[in-house]
C-alpha cells in the first residue's frame, strides 16, 4: 500500500514499535532546535545527561524570546546558553538573528528529516517538508543525546487544497478557515499533510505561516511535500543540495480528509479569545483597533513584511491606532532595510522592533486597557498580550496592514489594487549571527549567572498519594493560564523556585501560596487540559509546588508528556460526570497507585470530603509508566543509562 509523506517520513526514522495509530512509536531525530525560554532548563537538563557532546546531524540554540534585557537575568541566561552550545557541539544563533522558526526555515530545514524542538510551533518546517515536531525540553535534550522520541502513532489527516487564493486574501486565512473547520482540539493525535492543485500556488513561508498554526489545532505537527517551489527557494537559500522531492505514493491513504476551495475563501480573523474563534473580517465589522501587531513565527516572512510596507507606503497610520512589527529575521530585516521597504514602514509611523517573538508573548507592548488588538500571531488566549482586559484579533498581514491606515477593522478588499510581491531569486545570506560549536570543547568553562538555578528533581512515585483538590478549571486550559509568561515571569525560567509563586497567578492569585500551605495536592481539569505552548514550566513548576496529579477530561499532547516527564500522574475520568462532583478543597486519596499502574489497572480515587469514589485512566505506555514511577524522565534516563 503506498504511504502518505508522514508515514513515509516515519517509517525512515521508526526506531521502535508499529506505525498504528494511537499506538506508541519512537523515532529518530536528525536535528533539533531550542530558544531561549525552554533552552536554558533543556541545556540544564542535557548536562544533568553527562553527554559531552550532542549525536543529532544538527542542534541549534536560539535566543529569541526572553530578549527584553530589564535586569541581568536574561543577559546572563544568554551568556550561559552561547557557552553551554560551545561546549556541546550546538550552533548558537546570536539575539537578534531572529525568530528560531524562520531562521531555521531560511537556514537549516531539510526536507524528509525530522526536526524536534522544544517550541510548541516547530511543525513551521513542515512548510518546508520536514517532519517537524515540538516538544518539552526534556524530550529535545534526550533527543540531543541520540535517544529516540516517543510519540503515539497519529492519524494522518489530507486536508486538500484546490483553486487559488483572491487577492487580499492569504495563507493566514487559509488555517483560519482550518481552524474554524476542526477546533482547538481537533487536531489531537493528528498529522495535518496537505496535498492538491493549490499548494503549487503557496510559497515555503506561506506553507510555512499554515504549519505553524497547525500547533493551535493541537496537532502533533503539519507537513507540505517538497516539490519545485521548495527546490527554488533552497536554491534562494543557497542551500539547493538540501533538497529532495517529496510526495505521497500513489494510491496513498489518510484517516480522514478535508477539502477546501481557496477560491471561496475571504479575509477572517480568529476573535477573542481563542484561535478557533474565526469568523470573516466582515462579518464582525469595522470595529475600532486600538493596536496592530506585525510579526512572530506565524508572519514575519519576506513577503509578508513586503506587503505591509507596500500597503502602507506613502500613507500614516491612524492617529488613534499604535502599530508595531518585529521582522521574523534578521535576513528579512537586512533585505528590507536594503531595498527601501524599511523607510516605507518606518515614515508610515510604525514603531520598529528588532527581529524576536516581542509582543507575541508578552515581551513588552501590552496593549492599553480593553483595547482591540490586531495581531498577525498564532495565539490570542486572555492575558498573554500582558494586559488581561485587552481583546486579541489574529489576522493577516493584510488585514493588519488595513486597520493600522483606518484604525479599525477592515476587509483588505477595501485597499484597492492588490499589492503584488515577488519571491526573490536570491536572499541576502548572511549567516555571522550564527556561532558554530567551539573546536576545543574541553578547554572552555559554562557561564552561569546567579538566576540560574539546579533543576529540582522528583522522587520515585509513592504509593498513595494523598491531597486537596486545589484547584478545579474549565475546557481549554492554556499552559499560558497554568504558567504565564510577559516580561516579567520570563525572566525566571532558570529559576524554579521563583517561578513557581506564578503558576496560575491569573486564574487565582492564591494558589502558589495554597499549593505550598497544603504540601501539594491535585488540579482538576476539563478537555484539552494544558493547550498551547510546550513550555515544561507549566508541568516543572507544579512538580516543584508538590502537584501529585492532574484529574482531567482530557489532556493536549505536549503538555500530557510534559507531566509524565516530571513525574506527574495525568489521568481521564473514566466518567466524564465525576468531573462536576469535585469541588475544590475536597480531600482525595488515590491509593495502592503503584500496584494499580503496573498492572495497567484502572486508578480509584476516594472523595473523604464528599465520601464518594470514582475511577480515572491513566493511559500510559509501559515505558511511560516507568518514567512516572522513577519520577521522572530524567530519573529514568539516568537509571536506565539510555
Ligand atoms: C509560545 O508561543 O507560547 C512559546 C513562548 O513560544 C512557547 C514556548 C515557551 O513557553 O517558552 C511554545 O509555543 O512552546
Ligand atoms: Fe515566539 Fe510567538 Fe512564535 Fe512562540 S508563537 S515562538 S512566542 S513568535
Amino acid at each position: 500500500m503506498g504511504k502518505n509523506i508522514a508515514q513515509r517520513i516515519i517509517s525512515e526514522h521508526l526506531v521502535s514499535g508499529e506505525m498504528i495509530p494511537g499506538q506508541e512509536i519512537a523515532i529518530r531525530i536528525d536535528q533539533t532546535l531550542t530558544q531561549d525560554a525552554t533552552g536554558t532548563m533543556a541545556y540544564l537538563q542535557f548536562e544533568a545527561l553527562e553527554i559531552p557532546q550532542v549525536k543529532t546531524q544538527l542542534s541549534v540554540s536560539y535566543v529569541d524570546h526572553n530578549t527584553l534585557q530589564s535586569g541581568f537575568e536574561n543577559a546572563d541566561d544568554h551568556l550561559f546558553l552561547q557557552s553551554v552550545a560551545a561546549k556541546h557541539g550546538i550552533y548558537f544563533s546570536r539575539p537578534g538573528n531572529g525568530i528560531c522558526h524562520q531562521v531555521h526555515l531560511e537556514r537549516f530545514g531539510m526536507p524528509g528529516c525530522t526536526l524536534l524542538g522544544s517550541d510548541s510551533h516547530t511543525p513551521t518546517n513542515g512548510g518546508i517538508g520536514m517532519l517537524a515536531i515540538g516538544a518539552g525540553g526534556l524530550d529535545v535534550a534526550v533527543a540531543m543525546g541520540g535517544g529516540p522520541f516517543y510519540l503515539n502513532m497519529p492519524k494522518v489527516v489530507n486536508v486538500k487544497l484546490s483553486g487559488q487564493l483572491q487577492p487580499w486574501v492569504s495563507a493566514k486565512d487559509i488555517i483560519l478557515e482550518v481552524l474554524r473547520i476542526m477546533s482547538v482540539k481537533g487536531g489531537v493525535g493528528k498529522i495535518i499533510e496537505y496535498s492538491g492543485e493549490g499548494v503549487q500556488t503557496l510559497s515555503v513561508p506561506e506553507r510555512a505561516t499554515i504549519t505553524n498554526m497547525g500547533a493551535e489545532l493541537g496537532a502533533t505537527t503539519s507537513i507540505f511535500p517538497s516539490d519545485e517551489i521548495t527546490h527554488r527557494f533552497l536554491a534562494a537559500q543557497n542551500r539547493e543540495q538540501d533538497w529532495c522531492e517529496l510526495k505521497a505514493d500513489e494510491g496513498a491513504t489518510y484517516d480522514e480528509i478535508i477539502e477546501i476551495d481557496l477560491n471561496t475563501l475571504e479575509p477572517m480573523v480568529a476573535q477573542p479569545h481563542s484561535p478557533d474563534h474565526v469568523a470573516k473580517v466582515k462579518e464582525v465589522g469595522k470595529i475600532k483597533v486600538d493596536q496592530v501587531a506585525i510579526g512572530s513565527c506565524t508572519n514575519a516572512s519576506y513577503t509578508d513584511l513586503m506587503r505591509v510596507a507596500g500597503i502602507l507606503k506613502g500613507k500614516t497610520v491612524h492617529p488613534q491606532t499604535s502599530v508595531v512589527l518585529s521582522p521574523g529575521s534578521k535576513q528579512v530585516l537586512e533585505m528590507l532595510s536594503r531595498n527601501g521597504a524599511l523607510a516605507d514602514i518606518v515614515s508610515a509611523g510604525v514603531r520598529v522592533l528588532e527581529a524576536t517573538c516581542g509582543p507575541c508573548i508578552g515581551m513588552g507592548q501590552s496593549p492599553c486597557s480593553n483595547a482591540v488588538s490586531v495581531r498577525t500571531f498564532n495565539r490570542n488566549f486572555e492575558g498573554r498580550s500582558g494586559t488581561k482586559s485587552a481583546g486579541v484579533y489574529l489576522a493577516s498581514p493584510e488585514v493588519a496592514a488595513a486597520a493600522a491606515l483606518t484604525g479599525a477593522l477592515t476587509d483588505p478588499r477595501e485597499l484597492g489594487d492588490y499589492i503584488e510581491v515577488e519571491m526573490p531569486e536570491q536572499f541576502i545570506i548572511d549567516d555571522s549571527m550564527i556561532v558554530s560549536p567551539s573546536k576545543e570543547p574541553e578547554t572552555l568553562e559554562v557561564r552561569r549567572g546567579p538566576n540560574i538555578k539546579p533543576l529540582p528533581l522528583r522522587q520515585s512515585l509513592p504509593e498513595a498519594l494523598n491531597g486537596d483538590a486545589l484547584l478545579v478549571v474549565e475546557d481549554n486550559i492554556t499552559t499560558d493560564h497554568i504558567m504565564p509568561a510577559g516580561a516579567k515571569i520570563l525572566p525566571l525560567r532558570s529559576n524554579i523556585p521563583a517561578i513557581s509563586e506564578h503558576v496560575f497567578s491569573g486564574v487565582d492569585a492564591e494558589f502558589s501560596k495554597r499549593a505550598k500551605e497544603r504540601n501539594g495536592g491535585f488540579i482538576i481539569g476539563g478537555h484539552n487540559y494544558g493547550q498551547g505552548s510546550s513550555r515544561e514550566h507549566a508541568a516543572l513548576a507544579p512538580m516543584y509546588l508538590g502537584v501529585k496529579a492532574i484529574l482531567a477530561k482530557s489532556f493536549a499532547r505536549i503538555h500530557r508528556a510534559n507531566l509524565i516527564n516530571f513525574g506527574i500522574l495525568p489521568l481521564t475520568f473514566v466518567n466524564e460526570g465525576d468531573y462536576a462532583a469535585i469541588d475544590r478543597d475536597d480531600v482525595l486519596e488515590i491509593s495502592n497507585v503503584v500496584n494499580r499502574i503496573k498492572n495497567d489497572e484502572k486508578v480509584i480515587v476516594k472523595n473523604t470530603t464528599k465520601g464518594t469514589e470514582f475511577e480515572m485512566y491513566h493511559g500510559l505506555s509501559s515505558r511511560q509508566i516507568e518514567i512516572v514511577l522513577a519520577g521522572g524522565l530524567l530519573n529514568y534516563t539516568k537509571n536506565n543509562n539510555v
